[in-house]
């Protein structure tokens, strides 16, 4: 009987060898590496040397250095960023405009892959895809426990002192720490962020293009369907058209506005406006009269329902507010002011009834909304390739840096 039992199947050598490939290459997609780089198991525990852009001083432009990124304390997570966009915010530090203590790394709108986990972290493993979070969500603080709001207690923006929570930093370059920027700091190969700042997010999202979702994209799109909650057949007005204007024209048109009035200075801004949602575009600087007052004509003298300013200037802050019904429009401010600037306000446009609302990151509670966001966009129930208009090497970072001050790009996103 023996004798006429089945053999077990012989693979061939060629079907070893392709068995391996096979299972190489799917390790491989789920951290998110290229063949050749060998990550989690090796760097977990060490010091990783690696590329990042540290900006030294102010108003000079960042320099590509080898740093050293530390591991992960206890709940922080290591991160390979493998795409970071480049935003406004991240201009105004160079130029002094937002307040942050340097020589520090910045970048906060990025993806990555974790690389390696510190002692309690139990939300994320080595391998996740994940987007880096510029506000925390820590689940027990006054913000977290309530159904609204999103400014988590722990977050960045207001701390800004560039220090983990611990203290100290995880970067230093030639001997000298660096600061941390809004937590994330993803102009860099590695980052190390609190695990209340990781979203982790669908294996299969394309990093390059969801990496808008950790900052430009949800914060314009989140201020009209999540902050305002634009209802059907509303009339919008949104002002300023960069990336984050652009995006809250994509809100209102998701939440089903049957107008939507897109004001800008820069007529150039229209044909993208018009393809994102927008119903009409409007110059202010084509009129004699405040804007405010042509888009009361523009509405049958009325006022649009929702306004949103999305440039970060007071006047337009003010214009938008006056832009809306003196009852029941609704104001929301997207851009972030001035340092020490202030309102002169007639207080009858408040009296009348107006509300009048500020957006952080779009109003998302960011731990449980970001990989919703992944999925819908994966869904394709939103559009993210016409905000990215240019998309450059890492070491191209300053070209990235003209592109926005120039006005040529929306976003740029620079890849490793
Ligand atoms: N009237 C009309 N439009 C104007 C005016 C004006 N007086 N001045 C400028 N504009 C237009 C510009 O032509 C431009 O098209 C647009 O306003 C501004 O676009 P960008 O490309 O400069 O900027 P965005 O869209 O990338 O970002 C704009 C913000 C206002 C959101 C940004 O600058 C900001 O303040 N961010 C902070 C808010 C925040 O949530 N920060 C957290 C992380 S970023
Ligand atoms: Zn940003
Ligand atoms: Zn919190």
């Amino acid at each position: 009987m023996r004798g006429t039992r089945k053999q077990p199947t012989l693979l061939t050598n060629k079907e070893i060898k392709q068995a391996i490939d096979f299972l190489k290459q799917t390790e491989l997609r789920a951290t998110g590496l290229q063949l050749g780089e060998r990550s989690t198991m090796s760097t977990a525990g060490k010091v990783i040397k690696c590329k990042a852009a540290v900006a030294w001083e102010i108003k000079k432009p960042p320099s590509i250095e080898q740093i050293e990124v530390a591991p992960p304390k206890a709940h922080e997570v290591r991160i390979k960023i493998l795409a970071v966009g480049i935003c406004r915010s991240d201009d105004h530090v160079l130029t002094g405009a937002l307040a942050a203590p340097f020589p520090l790394v910045m970048g906060h709108e990025s993806a990555g892959v974790v690389e390696s986990i510190g002692e309690g972290v139990t939300s994320v493993k080595p391998g996740d895809k994940v987007i880096p979070l510029f506000i925390p969500q820590c689940g027990k603080c006054r913000t977290c426990r309530s159904a609204r709001g999103n400014l988590c207690t722990e977050n960045f923006l207001g701390r800004n002192s560039g220090l983990m929570c611990d203290g100290t930093t995880r970067f230093t370059c030639k001997g000298k720490s660096l600061h941390h920027f809004m937590g994330v700091s993803s102009f860099s190969e590695y980052t190390v962020v609190h695990e209340n700042a990781v979203a982790k997010i669908d294996d299969d999202a394309p990093l390059e293009k969801v990496c808008l979702i950790g900052c430009g994209f949800s914060t314009g799109y989140g201020a009209a369907v999540q902050t305002a909650q634009v209802e059907p057949g509303s009339t919008c007005a949104v002002f300023g058209l960069g990336g984050v204007g652009l995006s809250t024209v994509m809100g209102c048109k998701a939440a089903g506005a049957s107008r939507i009035i897109a004001v800008d200075i820069n007529k150039s801004k229209f044909p993208k406006a018009k393809e994102m949602g927008a119903t009409e575009c409007v110059n202010p600087l084509d009129f004699k009269k405040p804007i405010n007052e042509v888009l009361f004509d523009m509405t049958g003298g009325e006022g649009v329902d929702y306004s949103f300013e999305v440039i970060g200037r007071i006047d337009t802050m003010t214009a938008a507010l006056a832009s809306c019904h003196n009852n029941i429009g609704t104001s929301v401010i997207v851009g972030a002011p001035p340092p020490d600037s202030q309102f002169n306000l007639d207080p009858m446009l408040l009296f009348t009834g107006r509300t009048w609302k500020g957006s952080v990151f779009g109003g998302w509670k960011t731990r449980d909304y970001i990989p919703k966001l992944v999925s819908d966009f994966m869904g394709k129930k939103f559009m993210l390739d016409p905000l990215i208009t240019h998309t450059l090497p890492f070491d191209n970072i300053n070209e990235g840096f003209e592109l926005l001050r120039t006005g040529k790009s929306i976003r740029t996103v620079l890849t490793f």
